[in-house]
């Protein structure tokens, strides 16, 4: 039997005071949005979306993924009506230590599928998800895997977010016949109109990119209805629903007068009298708002018994696909399981003096074939950023085929990014995104997300240094690598790093960083690799100790009169220079250090036993002098670095003209004394 559409608009009533409500006591928040998209959520919610009310995390569930994250108060309301946040929680909006944080935090167990703030990236973690959702149906063949839809909430500031195009041309070149995205188009945005900024037809503009468009009244219970059947059907495209939507659908001012499509309850509570009347008008009661209408807990009880009858019969199926397979399902139960993938590292051979980036291509032929759930992606660079290595070994996705694991993201970093992180939302696959090290920049909010999300994403950064060469100063990164080793000192939620980064110095601790990263599966990891080749570090060094962030490499004389510490390439520089400072009587000792935050992570004493205080030091790094200036004193030495931007010319001449040279390193270390 359907919902009444009375009962339908009377709960999306509910959500309206419950949000505006919150938003009231919170002193702060945004009410007008929330308002505006009740409906459209109160429908998905009581109708549609599938999971699995005892059991949040099943893996092939329904996910809702929510782009604008100030609309926070309207998901907290939606979840309340289906039990996972108290009202209590709820009237605790934005207060120390309350689960109903400003901007929804990911958090599965509570309904909460994303962390969602930045405007945009959430249209590409549904689109990652979607993928994910495809790979798993493919590769498990578990018959749930292909009956899950994926629903991303969009509104205005998401669509004008350059990412929005990204994710709807991905979307649309893979036919995600399992992604519906409800659009909030209200015509309102922070601080004006929308018309004052965006004059496109945004339907015509997705059509165009390959989806299915409907465009509906967003406040008509009946037409979301029947808007969700028709995505949910339509084949071999993604869906867009637009749906026209009133700002603070309800609300009257203190005056009685109406407060609907209102920029003002974009961002502040409708404060004092507007409250009040505006509660009243949506049948509540001002005095004590923070409730649930017993028809709609009859609505969402009904739901929750129907969802039980919907899931038991996906267990069922799961069941017996299943007894079918069960080492698919035991995979299945591996991939989502969080652990990390176990990989026999000593069928990954090296081929000695060879670029980093060169050695992480064996890595991840490796990587193709032991890790049956490892997703690689590329933006249009794969056989420069070597991620060809994986690709090699298997094909990259195309609209109705998931068989392989390789995405071509083309030339689009955050999408890309953004992409990966919603893959890992979804769980049961590993995620890893290569392009040039310099255009790290373009993912940089991603990065920041997957770190806040503890997301075990990895990104591969080749060409990590002015050693690109001919390229010139804008395919050279200088200030990158400092950029990136500050969000390795940036605490996670866990007291982590909330980034493991990894610059290796030669193809053996290539695999030795790759292995880290491969191991972390509680924050991103990040590899830095050269370009150029690299020569060897000396003979019977220990990689093993790569996993300590910073050690002594091998060849180093006991009691040194100077210590010589860099990452990367420049490791060998050093250690060419040390070989001159030998030849003239000096002890020197030459330390790797691929990770500053893993190095702080060891006991003092090693970090005092590899960099003793009071002994000279030179570092040396082809990015910002900072960069190594956490582990070279100023008291006790000095850091070669590069501080403008790099030049166009061959790489040899680069390191001569720069200084990236044995002879330098003798002069400049010769001067601490
Ligand atoms: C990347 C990014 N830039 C800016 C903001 C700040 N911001 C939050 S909401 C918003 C306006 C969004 O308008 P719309 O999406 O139409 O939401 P509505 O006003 O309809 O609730 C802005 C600029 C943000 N959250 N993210
Ligand atoms: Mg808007």
């Amino acid at each position: 039997m359907a919902n009444s559409i009375s009962v339908l608009n009377h709960a999306a009533d509910n959500i309206r005071i419950l949000a505006a409500s919150a938003v009231e006591k919170a002193k702060s928040g945004h009410p007008g949005g929330a308002m505006g998209g009740a409906d459209f959520i109160n429908v998905l919610y009581s109708e549609y979306l599938t999971y699995d009310p005892g059991n949040p995390t099943w893996a092939a569930r329904d996910r809702f993924f929510l782009d604008p994250g100030h609309m926070a108060p309207m998901l907290y309301a939606q979840l309340c009506l289906i039990g996972k946040y108290s009202l209590e929680e709820l009237a605790n909006l934005r207060q120390w230590g309350s689960p109903t944080t400003g901007h929804p935090e990911f958090d599965p167990t509570r309904g909460v599928e994303n962390t969602s703030g930045p405007l945009g990236q959430g249209h590409a973690y549904a689109v990652g998800a979607a993928i994910a959702a495809k790979f798993l149906a493919a590769h498990t063949g578990n018959p749930s895997f292909a009956k899950e839809t994926i629903y991303a909430y969009i509104s205005d500031g998401g669509v004008q977010e350059e990412i929005s195009q990204g994710a709807a041309r991905i979307a649309g070149t893979l036919g995600l016949d399992n992604l519906v995205m409800f659009y909030d188009s209200n015509d309102i945005q922070l601080s004006t109109e929308t018309k004052v900024v965006m004059n496109e037809d945004t339907a015509a503009k997705y059509r165009a990119l390959g989806w299915d468009v409907q465009v509906i009244d967003g406040n008509d219970a009946a037409q979301i209805r029947t808007a969700i059947e028709k995505a949910k059907a339509v084949k071999g495209k993604p869906a867009l629903i637009i749906g026209k939507c009133i700002m603070g659908k309800g609300a009257l001012k203190e005056d009685g007068s109406s407060y609907e499509r209102n920029c003002k309850t974009h961002g502040a509570p409708l404060g004092g009298d507007a409250y009040k009347n505006t509660v009243k008008n949506l049948g509540g009661d001002p005095e004590n708002p923070f409730q649930i209408f017993d028809d709609v807990k009859v609505l969402y009880a009904r739901r929750d018994e129907e969802l039980k009858k919907i899931v038991s019969e996906r267990y069922a199926e799961e069941k017996a696909w299943a007894a079918a397979n069960p080492e698919k399902a035991a995979q299945q139960a591996e991939w989502f399981s969080g652990k990390a993938p176990k990989i026999d590292w000593s069928k990954c051979v090296q081929k000695d003096n060879d670029a980093t980036r060169s050695a992480s291509a064996a890595c991840l032929g490796v990587l193709a074939e032991q890790v049956p759930n490892m997703v690689v992606a590329s933006a249009d660079l794969s056989n420069s950023d070597k991620t060809d290595g994986f690709l090699k070994k298997t094909t990259a996705f195309q609209a109705g085929d998931f068989s392989g694991a390789f995405f071509q993201a083309g030339v689009a970093e955050l999408t890309m990014a953004c992409c990966c992180i919603g893959m890992s939302l979804h769980g049961g696959v590993i995620p890893a995104c290569g392009t040039f090290f310099v255009f790290s920049d373009y993912m940089k909010p991603a990065v920041r997300m997957a770190a806040l999300m503890e997301l075990p994403v990895k990104f591969i950064w080749t060409h990590d240094a002015f050693r690109v060469g001919e390229d010139g100063p804008t395919h050279e990164p200088v200030e990158q690598e400092a950029q990136i080793r500050l969000m390795e000192k940036l605490k996670n939620h866990h007291g982590k790093n909330s980034v493991l980064v990894m610059r290796p110095a030669d193809a053996k601790e290539t695999t030795e960083a790759w292995a880290a990263a491969m191991n972390n599966m509680s924050t991103p990891s990040a590899l830095i690799l050269s370009r150029q080749n690299i020569a060897n570090l000396p003979e019977g060094n220990d990689y093993s100790q790569v996993a300590k962030g910073g050690y002594i490499v091998a060849g180093s004389d006991a009691n040194p009169d100077v210590i010589l510490v860099a990452s990367g390439s420049e490791v060998s520089t050093l250690e060419a220079g040390a070989k001159l400072l030998r030849e003239a009587g000096k002890k020197v000792r030459v330390v790797s250090v691929p990770s500053e935050g893993l190095f702080r992570q060891q006991s003092k004493e090693y970090q005092q036993k590899v960099l003793p205080t009071g002994v000279k030091k030179f570092g040396m790094t082809a990015g910002l002098p900072v960069t190594l200036q956490g582990l070279v004193p100023e008291a006790e030495g000095t850091v070669w670095g590069l501080e403008s931007f790099g030049f166009s010319a061959p790489y040899k001449v680069l390191d001569e003209k720069l200084g990236y040279t044995a002879e330098n390193v003798f002069e400049q270390v010769n001067k601490l004394f």
